[in-house]
């Protein structure tokens, strides 16, 4: 397969809450946007870089530009039969793994539009509901958190991920547990803790979740098998994992006991499907996390998380909770905590073309040299 044409889209969509997390706050969703052409076909990826390198290193401009200038020029004329092959072209770059991670989900989506597959079956996936949990920001207050918690436990989300940061933990924590002592909790820091803070993960871990959600560094393995070593709630690797070779090391040195598995982070399908492997191999569960995607993203996210580990609740909950009009025509809905995958060649979803050119804030298109 031979790439013909690129076309690479910036749109913005209001989201519907206001999301905050220990790295700041989200209004809106700025969402960038990858289309592949090759013999009349199409295929569609959306990257999960955040405006401020915030959350990792990669950041949206940042990474859109280097879309233009080298990663596209790097496949120009190449024959991309495997997805091996793309790897191939894009080794010479380091890091930039969510850059990476959009050319790779476009051509395995375009590959199984070509082939008039779904993803699924060319990724090996088994399952076909996914089960789903939903992640919420820090609340204004005690009360509307516990009023949020009862609306999604309500709805069947099978697991309920609270954002944490300093000064807002323990409490909320506790407030939580005591109003739904059987509920599948968790909560995620995003790197806001030191391993100084043991007395408070000591704390934490006597409430019963079902893990805690990257406390330290996003850069810092050895940290958290410090952390690990003390605790009997297992820690789940976010942040810190943007390869196999992250994940191979952290659970090598036991940093961790959970992967939540981001395909936009880890460089794309492929490598999502070796870090997936080596949790399995490692005896570790793994869980497909989310970034606020458009229905771009959540087929994507959907469709990885057809794999075998993917044991836990994913993050990869209904659209209409994000947005009022979604980029894609299918509607994405959980019933019962269980998200339908979309039925259909490749990723199973279709754009929004009219609604798409509304919000659609920058557009480049790219043919070979
Ligand atoms: O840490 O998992 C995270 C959103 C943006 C950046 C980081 C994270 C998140 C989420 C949202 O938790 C998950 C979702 O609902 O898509
Ligand atoms: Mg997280």
């Amino acid at each position: 397969m031979i790439i013909e044409e690129a076309e690479i889209l910036l749109a913005k969509l209001p989201l519907r809450f206001r999301f905050e997390t220990s790295f700041g706050v989200s209004q809106e969703k700025w969402a960038p946007l990858l289309i592949l052409r090759s013999e009349g076909v199409e295929g569609y990826s959306e990257g999960v870089m955040e405006p401020s390198p915030v959350y990792r290193e990669e950041w949206t401009e940042g990474s859109l530009q280097l879309l233009r200038d080298q990663l596209l020029p790097a496949i120009s004329g190449r024959d991309l039969e495997s997805p091996e092959d793309l790897q191939a072209c894009l080794r010479p770059f380091r890091g930039n793994h969510m850059a990476k991670a959009m050319v790779e989900m476009a051509w395995w989506d375009l590959r199984a539009r070509q082939l008039d597959l779904p993803l699924w079956q060319l990724l090996g996936g088994t399952r076909r509901d996914i089960p789903v949990g939903v992640s919420l920001g820090i609340q204004g207050s005690i009360a509307q958190t516990l009023e949020i918690v009862g609306r999604h436990l309500e709805l069947g989300y099978r697991r309920i991920k609270l954002k944490i940061k300093p000064g807002w933990d323990l409490k909320v924590l506790e407030a939580v547990r005591g109003a739904h002592p059987e509920a599948v909790l968790t909560a995620d820091a995003n790197s806001s803790y030191q391993v100084s803070d043991l007395q408070l993960f000591q704390r934490i871990d006597q409430l019963g979740l079902d893990y805690i959600e990257q406390p330290l560094a996003y850069d810092d393995l050895v940290d958290h098998a410090k952390l690990q070593g003390q605790l009997s709630t297992s820690i789940c690797l976010d942040e810190s994992v943007l390869s196999p070779a992250d994940a191979r090391k952290a659970l090598q040195l036991d940093a961790g006991r959970v992967i939540n598995i981001k395909v936009g982070r880890v460089g794309g399908h492929l490598q999502a499907r070796r870090v997936h492997d080596i949790a399995q191999a490692f005896g570790i569960p793994v869980w497909c996390g989310g970034m606020l995607e458009t229905g771009v993203g959540r087929a994507h996210n959907l469709q990885l998380s057809t794999l075998p580990g993917f044991s836990k609740p994913g993050d990869t909950s209904s659209a209409s909770r994000y947005f009022t009009t979604d980029l894609v025509e299918q509607p994405l809905e959980a019933q019962n905590g269980l998200m339908p995958l979309p039925e259909g060649p490749g990723i199973g979803v279709t754009l929004n073309r009219d609604f798409l050119a509304k919000v659609t804030q920058a557009r480049w298109t790219w043919k070979p040299a």
